[in-house]
């Protein structure tokens, strides 16, 4: 019988506001991104099976760091501050955006990047352009659907196609697609299986 994957331990390194300052590790490091409020710090705690290990709020922009955990002493995760927030200031903006864009393209650990989709609405030109320049500048990527506890089957279908279909007209192939509820534990089996698999392979 397959077994289902589970995280035994966490531990929270610390919060960090330049990738130059992070600690250097050889473990593999998998990131978490996505428009403020889409879920990110909320994944982190379902799939480590805590709930409050990364902090979460109902209002956009909580997360204004770099924070790193260990995961059981193999890998590390690290939960990024959202884009697109429109009210936060312009400079704060400007701020998150280099402290995101310096953190992807020069942590050499980095493995690959979760990107957060909300899936209880249509495609939103940010998520869009996002995962277009990431998938430009060559960083491993995978999508991750948020919030389908929200959505009968029906809606959910239909809002996954309409994502597939406006990222078609960029792509040839899309990266892996995953579907999420931090509500319900939905899409935790499946996403560990592919972060074990992927740091084994690399
Ligand atoms: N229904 C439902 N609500 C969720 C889910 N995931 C997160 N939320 C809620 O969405 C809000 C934002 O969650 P966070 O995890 O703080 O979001 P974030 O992306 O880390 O946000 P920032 O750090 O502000 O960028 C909170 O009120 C969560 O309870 C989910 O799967 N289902
Ligand atoms: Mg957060």
């Amino acid at each position: 019988m397959k077994q289902t994957p589970e995280v035994k331990r966490a531990d929270f390194l610390g919060s960090w506001e330049r990738q130059d300052q992070m600690p250097h590790t050889e473990l593999p490091e998998f990131a978490f991104i996505g428009r403020s409020n889409v879920g990110k710090s909320s994944l982190i705690n379902m799939l480590c099976g805590r709930k409050s290990l990364a902090h979460t709020s109902s209002t956009p922009g909580k997360t204004q760091t770099l924070n790193l955990f260990k995961i059981d002493n193999k890998l590390q995760f690290c939960d990024l501050p959202g884009y697109g927030y429109a009210k936060v200031s312009k400079k704060q903006r400007a701020v998150f955006s280099k402290m995101i864009s310096h953190y992807l393209q020069a942590r050499p650990n980095l493995m690959c990047l979760f990107v957060l989709i909300d899936l209880r609405i249509e495609p939103q030109e940010i998520d869009i352009e996002f995962i277009n320049s990431t998938g430009e500048a060559g960083i491993p990527m995978a999508l991750i659907g948020t919030k389908s506890d929200k959505l009968n089957s029906t809606e959910l279908q239909k809002n996954i196609e309409a994502i597939e279909q406006k990222l078609y007209e960029y792509w040839e192939e899309l990266p892996p697609f995953f579907v999420s509820s931090s509500e319900k534990g939905i899409g935790k089996s499946e996403i560990l299986d592919f972060i074990n698999k992927y740091s084994k392979n690399k």
